[in-house]
């Protein structure tokens, strides 16, 4: 199918070798793809119940690094919503999730493209997403197939069939192998005010168009939330919109397993979440059974504190594991202030990844108690509203009448209302009046399409067989014969992938590094502050303070009070126009450590001991407490024994110390450096063991402040360790040193 070379890990994307050949690509597999949940999973020291396969490569968690660097995956799909405006940057986006455990990639549109009554074609840019082209989605899934290869796991590519051109989007989809999308005809009517009627005969089309390409779908309930003024109010309205969706999706020959529910928390703190949400989460997984849960992120509350926002994001998944969750949401935690940045995508992916598998199992141990008397009325009392507000849809003449009588998004709790909902005309909105009959000899392009086809009776072209299908006419369609897809590259000259490339070419030939946060090279960098000023002024200093690092265009995107008076937080970005050539960069080798089991396991078979001082007439203590002390991870966390001698002690008695206590080395540590004083204390350690002949037997090591590796050795020690020092970078040391002479005393040893 495509001779692109895999993806190497060490290598960027290749965006010029994507694009090749792309008229012939053809996505690899149709449909959505579940983990595989593993009911018991064995991952270092720990055993997981609700997790999935493993990724062949990825990035663990901060913190798998004590933990044998294992990555368990949840069980559940996750998804991040990318938003860059500009496909080729969404790609590089997408992969650095995937290798975070995203393996449902949901492109956000550009603003205005509901409106657009056909397809478009190329590559142009977006405002708040990305323009959805036929090579767009081919390039992107492409990509996605690469990216798969590299991480070792199937993804999910996702987007919109909504708008005024759905059912055309759906076809594209189906034929260019994109897993899932949005379809929900109530978002057309309530968001984009789409014509109801339209959006309904279009909808069905749509969802029959995906049932065929066995696509996922996502509801809009959670777009009702997002809008609602008081989230907790519109509960019973979720519920009705999610029995809508379900109920035309079925009858339009969706199966059940395809239709996920878009679910949110409604609400956040300092509102008491969890006691309003989770039986409202138990409620909905009553009553829709058999369909799957999509838990979004709540966003409703949402404005540009990211740790706010990670809070009420962990909350969620505690209700996702609480009830159940197939696919997890995730937004970038800074929705807000509508910087959706590459890192944050990764971090609100963690944030899901880290919670989930944190609470892995919970149901075992904790259970929401169904039985109890408030939990119970207020799980009914959902229900019942709902049921009410169905009802009352009834009562009113049915679906399109209640949402000319504003139903919906009103901001009281039903049967409350305060008659503001939203309100539709069933003759009105955007392409009104398009809904006209079939006529007798309509013929569908495509197969798989809903309602009537006005098939001739008559035989196929080889006479034996009636015609089964609409495209047996015309040689085919381009869902059962793909290379029939028509493919265009691009139609504006300018405002494409490739003029952008070429802006960006010299930067990337010669490897330039210029920071970014959204695009390739854009030079934004994000500054965080403390001002000891009110909020106002400390807002214009931030200004002020951004212009004089050399930012262009700094605007505060985050600013939170810590006092009235004592000062404001601020969080600034700007333009940095800067390019590093990393060829001029003096690059320090890596740190030279062992881990700490090799470290424990060298030392539990030798056996190591230090005693360690601080010498002349040196008070500073502090250094060198850390470095031994078991409590900052010194040498003791290794197993190794250390006696502390204490506080300006002289050099020889240190020395004698050692002799005493027949020590592997020696530590000295000396802050103070005036009149050289530190150099007389190490040259005069290393002179006293050569004269006492112990000089071969010790390691000698000297720390502080202002001590260097090189003035060290050339002074007689073994090793000298200076700011930033941590105990395991000495115990790597002894431990390699150790090795070594023990190495070369038995290479002696054999040419005796
Ligand atoms: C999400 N944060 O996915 P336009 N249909 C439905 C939608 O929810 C959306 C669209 C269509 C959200 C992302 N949702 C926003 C049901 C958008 C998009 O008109 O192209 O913006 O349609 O959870």
């Amino acid at each position: 199918m495509s001779d692109t070379p895999p993806l190497d890990p060490n290598r960027k994307l290749d965006l010029e070798e994507l694009l090749r050949d792309l008229e012939h690509y053809r996505p690899r597999r149709k449909g959505w793809t579940w983990r595989r949940r593993l009911p018991l999973q064995i991952l270092g020291p720990f055993d997981y119940r609700q997790t999935s396969e493993g990724l062949e490569r990825s990035v663990p968690l901060p913190a798998a690094r004590f933990f044998g660097n294992i990555d368990p995956q949840p069980d559940c799909v996750i998804t991040t919503e990318i938003a860059s405006g500009r496909f080729e940057d969404d790609i590089r986006r997408m992969r650095m999730a995937a290798w975070h455990g995203a393996d449902h990639m949901m492109v956000i549109r550009t603003a205005g493209q509901s409106h657009f009554d056909g397809l478009i074609e190329g590559t142009p840019e977006g405002v708040g997403g990305v323009p959805i082209t036929r090579k767009q989605l081919r390039a992107t899934r492409k990509a996605l197939d690469l990216i798969e290869d590299e991480v070792g796991r199937p993804i999910n590519f996702h987007s919109y069939v909504s708008g005024v051109a759905g059912p055309e989007m759906a076809v594209m989809f189906a034929e260019e192998g994109v897993n899932g999308a949005h379809q929900d005809p109530q978002y057309n009517v309530l968001y984009r005010n789409i014509n109801m009627l339209r959006s309904f005969v279009d909808a069905a089309e749509a969802k029959h168009v995906m049932a065929a390409a066995d696509m996922a779908q996502i509801d809009g309930a959670h777009n009702a939330n997002a809008t609602a003024r008081e989230a907790w109010k519109v509960m019973p309205e979720l519920l009705v919109q999610h029995a809508i969706n379900c109920a035309y999706s079925l009858a339009a020959g969706m199966p059940r397993e395809s239709i996920c529910l878009s679910t949110v928390p409604p609400d956040a703190p300092p509102a008491p979440a969890m006691r309003l949400d989770l039986p409202y989460a138990v409620a909905l997984r009553d009553l829709f059974q058999g369909f799957k849960m999509r838990a979004q992120q709540n966003t409703r509350y949402m404005e540009s504190e990211s740790r706010e926002a990670t809070v009420s994001h962990t909350l969620n998944l505690v209700i996702s594991r609480l009830t159940s969750a197939d696919i997890q949401s995730t937004i970038t935690p800074d929705e807000g202030r509508n910087v959706p940045w590459h890192y944050n995508n990764v971090a609100a992916v963690n944030t899901a990844r880290q919670a989930l598998v944190g609470m892995d199992g919970l149901q075992d141990f904790v259970k929401v108690d169904r039985e109890n008397f408030e939990f119970k009325s207020k799980v009914r009392e959902l229900k019942e509203r709902a049921v009410l507000f169905l009802e009352g849809m009834l009562g009113t003449g049915g679906y399109f009448a209640a949402v000319e009588d504003a139903f919906f998004v009103d901001t009281g709790i039903y049967p409350e209302t305060n008659d503001d909902g939203i309100v539709r005309r069933m003759d009105g909105g955007v392409a009104a009046g398009t809904i006209v009959p079939r006529a007798d000899d309509y013929l569908a392009p495509v197969c798989h399409h809903f309602g009537d086809n006005h098939l001739p009776e008559v035989e196929t072209p080889g006479g034996e067989l009636p015609l089964g299908k609409p495209c047996d006419l015309i040689g085919g369609c381009t869902l059962c014969r793909p290379e029939l897809t028509p493919y265009l590259d691009e139609l504006d000259p300018e405002d494409n992938v490739v003029s952008r490339l070429a802006a960006e070419a010299e930067t990337r030939k010669r490897g330039l590094l210029k920071p970014e946060v959204e695009w390739f090279g854009d030079g934004i960098v994000a500054v965080t502050m403390f001002l000891p000023a009110p909020e106002a002024v400390a807002e214009a200093a931030a200004l002020e303070l951004g212009r004089a690092m050399n930012l262009q265009d700094p605007l505060v995107t985050h600013k939170q009070v810590m006092h009235p008076a004592e000062g404001t937080l601020i969080e600034l970005k700007g333009r940095l126009e800067v390019a590093i050539d990393p060829a001029t960069l003096v690059i320090p080798p890596p740190p030279d450590e062992l881990s700490p089991e090799e470290i424990r396991a060298f030392v539990s078979e030798r056996g190591l001991k230090a005693v360690a001082a601080t010498v002349g007439e040196d008070e500073h203590s502090v250094g060198m407490r850390e470095i031994i002390d078991i409590k900052h991870g010194g040498l003791e966390a290794f197993g190794i024994q250390t006696e502390y001698l204490g506080t300006s002690v002289a050099v020889d008695k240190v020395l004698d110390a050692a002799i005493e206590h027949a020590a592997d080395a020696v530590l000295i540590s000396t802050i103070i450096t005036h009149n050289d004083i530190h150099r007389a204390n190490m040259e005069k350690l290393s002179d006293l063991a050569m004269e006492k002949g112990v000089r071969d037997r010790l390691l000698l090591i000297s720390g502080g402040t202002q001590v260097t590796d090189e003035q060290a050795r050339s002074w007689g020690m073994d090793a000298g360790f200076g700011r930033g020092t941590k105990g395991v970078h000495v115990a790597s040391f002894m431990v390699k040193a150790l090795r070594e002479r023990e190495r070369e005393a038995g290479d002696d040893f054999a040419s005796e």
